[in-house]
């Protein structure tokens, strides 16, 4: 198998530099309804708890997110965002854990990284505020990049595609120029393919499949597969339509991306999907 050339930002961490492997990244939703584990970090402390329960397992660093992107979801207002997540990113910076916010409002982000987010993670990739670019710009921290046709209640209904990997690679590179003329600096630009967001099973098959693709644009990888409703038919137990049963399909993937040179990956199971970049790490040194 081909393996693509695993790239990262600059300007991140050591920490997170000197891994030198596939990185993984903890998801810590602080909604009351994300799909997955939704409710249950909804309180500060336990919020915190469980991120160093992720730190614990091998979690390189902590994605906070205060808005439910679960397909149907609808919005929330923004300060109730930030009530959610930026005492949750203030205690992990004090604890020395490494955090990204999960928004697309940029005035979340600028507030977050006050709060010591290192890393902006923007599913909308900026289509969904306006000054996302340019706050992440001034911010100049690292930026994820998703691609993104339109939010969680109409997104099912934008998975139209005649050629799923070269339009989304498309629609990512448009992003990207315009992040670039509001002055991000590429070097600091990972992309998503934004599995599950406007593509149906078949759709995130195919991306994945073609993986080696995304690296055209000669920039880090990010994957997010963790859960999501394309592994339903890999469940442990079989049969069962409980998202944390899609955890061991989930480190399958991990491995796969890994192998392929995804810069990381965000997982809500941490310790399944470390084993797997930690092992295919020896098989692409
Ligand atoms: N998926 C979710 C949330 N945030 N961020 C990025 N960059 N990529 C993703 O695929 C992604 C994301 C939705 O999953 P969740 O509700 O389980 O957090």
């Amino acid at each position: 198998m081909k393996q693509g050339l695993r790239r990262e930002p600059s300007g991140i961490s050591p920490q997170l530099a000197n891994k030198n492997r596939c990185l993984v990244v903890g998801v810590l939703n602080v909604t009351p309804d994300s799909f997955s584990d939704g409710g249950l970090f909804s309180n500060t402390k336990e919020a915190v708890e469980h991120a160093q329960e992720l730190i614990h397992q091998g979690a390189d660093l902590i994605d906070v997110g205060g808005e439910s992107t679960r397909p149907g979801a609808t919005r929330i207002e923004a300060f109730e965002e930030q009530k959610k997540v930026l005492p949750v990113i203030e205690e992990l910076t004090n604890l020395g854990i490494i955090t990204s916010i999960d928004t697309m409002r940029s005035e979340t982000a600028q507030e977050a990284a006050k709060a010591g987010a290192q890393i902006v993670n923007d599913v909308s990739g900026g289509l969904a505020d306006e000054n996302m670019h340019k706050t992440v710009a001034k911010l100049d921290l690292a930026y994820v990049l998703m691609h993104w046709r339109g939010h969680s209640t109409v997104m099912d209904d934008l998975a139209k595609y005649s050629d799923v990997v070269t339009e989304v690679l498309k629609e990512i590179d448009t992003q990207v120029q315009k992040a670039i003329k509001s002055g991000v600096q590429r070097n600091k630009i990972v992309i998503d393919p934004g599995l599950g967001f406007a593509k149906n099973p078949e759709h995130n098959w195919e991306i994945l499949r073609k993986f080696e693709q995304l690296h055209s644009l000669e920039l880090p990888i990010y994957v997010g597969a963790s859960r999501k409703r394309f592994l339903a038919e890999f469940s442990y137990p079989l049969g069962s339509t409980d998202p944390k049963d899609r955890d061991l399909a989930t480190s399958a993937i991990s491995s796969y991306v890994s192998l392929n040179g995804a810069w990381a990956v965000r997982v809500h199971d941490v310790a399944g999907s470390v084993a797997a970049v930690k092992v295919t790490n020896q098989l692409r040194n």
